[in-house]
């Protein structure tokens, strides 16, 4: 009698195994649709490469060197109603760029980083304006870390 009682039992468990398995491959019948949603998802948002994410392949008007405490070069020129693009090389130190009449503040950058900035000079600016940059960080100012936009 035991005996008969066990396989019993084990008959149960099989059929139940049965039903397991078949409602797996169901389950993953029905999340089969969802993966080429989820590949052209992906492909969809494939690079689109913002402006300031790849700043070696940006075309400047001019390249700055930031170091500990100045920029090179420390002069940079344009005319009245001008969109420059400026690129910023960290090569030393952490700094930033800002211009406080035209609005300007880079972000504070590290070493060995980059980034570009677009300066708008006004179009009615008087020829002869010259905007003063700085580095905001710290007294990196007072240590030197000026220059001078000139527009002409
Ligand atoms: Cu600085």
């Amino acid at each position: 009698m035991p005996n008969s009682h066990i396989s019993a039992i084990k008959i149960t468990m099989r059929k139940s195994l049965v039903i397991l398995a078949s409602a797996f491959m169901l389950s993953a019948c029905f999340h089969n649709p969802i993966t080429p949603q989820d590949s052209t998802l992906q492909s969809q948002q494939a690079p689109t490469i913002p402006f300031t994410d790849d700043p070696t392949a940006t075309p400047v008007d001019f390249d700055l060197d930031l170091q500990n405490f100045s920029f090179s070069p420390n002069v940079i020129q344009a005319s009245p109603g001008d969109t420059i693009i400026v690129r910023l090389n960290v090569t030393q130190g952490f700094h930033d760029f800002v211009i406080d009449e035209l609005e300007v503040k880079s972000s504070q950058i590290g070493q060995g980083s980059q980034e570009v900035i677009e300066i708008t000079i006004p179009a009615d600016t008087p020829s002869g304006t010259e905007y003063e940059f700085y580095c905001s960080i710290g007294n990196h100012h007072d240590l030197g870390m000026t220059g001078t936009l000139t527009v002409q």
